[in-house]
């Protein structure tokens, strides 16, 4: 059974949680999951909220790029949270996002997954995934926080030559297909879960930092203020990268593009 088969109602009767997923929105295509419930939650829609689609007529990366998925192809999610968190601690909600998805597809199908940051999805050298997290503030309180997220499960890389040697997909990896719901039940289960100890107040940093494959190297970072280079130290609880510049000094990177500096380590190699 595939999504395109699927309903809002069949996606909830596999759906094992309590919050996370229990309001559906599905459509078999639509402008941006992002953007649809962005305006969902200005007009009071519940936490947990699923805005999914089959396919995106203007899926969104950072930055004004574009996330590309042929219908058919990808999960094509995002979720509400209504977090008790600072503004600079809705990062976490990428971490437990992140972390829920590399472990579904590691019990799923057996792939090695890494995460790459701030907001990749990494299986064997490349990107199989972006999380693009929104956070809507008020009167400089967190309201809310859109968590959209991108998974290239049965797509094909060579009908998107824009992504040849950069972009992979689960199928591409296994040599076979893999279920889209099965995929999606796992992921918004391990989210619930991750959700609920997040609320207990447990930071999911250590875990993330310990997935990251861009970390303990020297990289390049392009960020809004300019490129810096140096060796990737650690990120810390917000999920700030802290790179260690050849002056000896420690910044502090909120948001920005990461480019590996040295040949891949045995770490990439395995992934
Ligand atoms: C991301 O941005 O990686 C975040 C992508 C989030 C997409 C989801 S889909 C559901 C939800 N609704 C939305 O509208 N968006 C979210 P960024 O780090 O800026 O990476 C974007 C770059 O990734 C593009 O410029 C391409 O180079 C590359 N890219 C685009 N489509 C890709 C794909 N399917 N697989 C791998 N790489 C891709």
């Amino acid at each position: 059974m595939d999504l395109s088969e699927l309903s809002a109602e069949s996606i909830k009767l596999g759906l094992k949680t309590e919050l996370i997923g229990q309001n559906i929105v599905y459509y078999p295509s639509l402008g941006s999951t992002n953007d649809l419930l962005k305006e969902l939650a200005a007009q009071g829609t519940p936490e947990g909220t699923l805005v999914i689609a089959d396919e995106q007529t203007a899926g969104k990366g950072r930055l004004g790029r574009k996330w590309l998925a042929p219908p058919g192809t990808s999960l094509l999610l995002s979720l509400l949270f209504r977090p008790e968190l600072a503004p600079n601690q809705a990062q976490r909600l990428t971490m437990i996002c992140s972390l829920a998805i590399a472990d579904a597809i590691e019990e799923l199908t057996g792939l090695s997954v890494g995460l790459k940051w701030p907001n990749d999805i990494f299986i064997r050298g490349k990107k199989a995934g972006g999380i693009l997290t929104e956070s809507v503030t008020i009167g400089g309180r967190l309201d809310c926080v859109v968590v959209g997220m991108g998974l290239n499960v049965n797509l094909d890389i060579s009908t998107l030559p824009e992504l040849r040697g950069m972009a992979t997909s689960l199928s591409q990896e296994l040599g076979r297909e893999v279920s889209r719901p099965e995929l999606l039940w796992r992921i918004l289960e391990g989210i619930e879960i991750r959700y609920k100890s997040l609320k207990r107040g447990e930071s999911p940093h250590e875990e993330w930092a310990a997935r990251l494959i861009n970390l303990a190297r020297q990289v390049q970072v392009t960020t809004p203020q300019g490129v810096l280079v140096g060796w990737a130290e650690g990120v810390d609880v917000d999920g700030a990268l802290i790179l260690r510049t050849s002056d000896g000094q420690h910044q502090r990177i909120l948001a920005g593009d990461v480019t590996l500096r040295n040949p891949p380590d045995r770490a990439q190699r395995l992934l």
